[in-house]
């Protein structure tokens, strides 16, 4: 076996010397929710958040969560999301991460805006944690670059050091046991015609945690074997993809991979099965509309919604097919 490592170990080295004693009274941190085409499913140390494989996203423009703490002496933390007391379990996690950089007797006051619409499906725990990293270093004047806000995001939750950036983004995995070289980078690419579009199924609570499902997975699934070289190898493919901007190629390995993904979990036993019906009809209708030659291809997180992925080329025909969907740019001119 060899050694393991603390998250309060990684926080020692990142903030090398540099103190958790507030600056100002408020600090203040945004940050855009992701998407994954490449899907992190996994996780080969849980203490720390490092990934079993490299990922692939592109962040959602205008759709972010913007934090503040403020260090206070109440008897505990206090953490609102939206104006409201965030449910315990939540608030749980987020005052255990705080943890990490609390000096003695102090009790933070956390409020989260996310300005993601409600309806949208969308995950906001990744832009969530990232933005509480940029607002922790505006409140203690760390300045830290964008690597290290990524490696203390991951901390809080492994797909938040992807949302440290803007922009496609790859995380990698790393191999070092302490994660010091597991973080995510910004990808150069320039694709103003790349399109996500949002296909809302349901907007019903998921009936077990993306945390919980990854680790039943690698802990259960016959399947998961395959997995972390499979996605490896979508990665570099779909990375020449953006490059020469081919949608049909990223598309295909996007599509793909979230099917690898879901059938990982599928197996797991007892099995996790986030579809629902029109989730199903959904991805027909994507695989009929492609065979009469439009260029749309399909991706599904830890849940039933759907999103699309193509170009500015086919979003008429896509638009047509799948009604009023919530259309994203991920990649604008850099
Ligand atoms: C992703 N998901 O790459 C994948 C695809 C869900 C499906 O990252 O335990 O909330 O906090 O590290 O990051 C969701 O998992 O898990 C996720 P933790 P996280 O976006």
């Amino acid at each position: 076996m060899g050694e393991t490592f603390t998250r309060e170990w990684v926080v020692r080295q990142i903030l090398a010397g540099r103190k958790c004693e507030p600056v100002k009274s408020a600090g203040h941190g945004q940050a855009p929710v992701n998407i994954a085409l490449c899907k992190y499913w996994g996780k080969r140390d849980r203490e720390l958040n490092l990934p079993q494989n490299s990922s692939l996203s592109v962040a959602l423009p205008g759709l972010d969560v913007a934090m503040s703490v403020t260090a206070a002496g109440g008897d505990a933390d206090r953490v609102l999301m939206n104006g409201r007391m965030a449910d315990p379990a939540v608030a749980d996690r987020v005052g255990r991460f705080l943890d990490l950089f609390r000096p003695a007797g102090v009790t933070f006051e956390v409020d989260s805006t996310a300005r993601v619409p409600p309806a949208a499906g969308l995950a906001s725990s990744a832009a969530a944690f990232a933005a509480l990293v940029r607002a922790l270093d505006d409140l203690y004047g760390w300045r830290l670059e964008g690597r290290e806000l990524s490696i203390l995001a991951r901390l809080g939750s492994g797909s938040a050091c992807r949302s440290v950036y803007s922009g496609a983004v790859i995380w990698e995995r790393g191999s070092r046991a302490d994660g010091m070289d597991s973080f995510a980078r910004p990808l150069q690419i320039e694709w103003p015609e790349f399109r996500v579009g949002l296909v809302m199924i349901s907007e019903q609570p998921k009936f077990l945690g993306s945390r919980e499902a990854m680790n039943q997975t690698v802990d259960t699934s016959p399947l998961y074997r395959a997995w972390p070289a499979t996605a490896e190898e979508d990665l570099g493919k779909m990375v020449e993809a953006m490059e020469r901007r081919d949608i049909a190629q990223l598309g295909e390995l996007a599509e793909a991979n979230a099917l690898a993904m879901h059938a990982t979990m599928i197996a797991a036993r007892p099995p996790v099965l986030y579809w629902l019906p029109d989730t199903l009809a959904v991805m027909q209708r994507v695989w009929a509309l492609r065979r009469t030659g439009v260029r749309v291809y399909f991706t599904i997180d830890a849940g039933p919604n759907v999103k699309l992925l193509y170009t500015e080329r086919d979003r008429e025909r896509v638009v047509t097919e799948f009604g009023p969907i919530v259309e994203y740019r991920p990649l604008p001119v850099v």
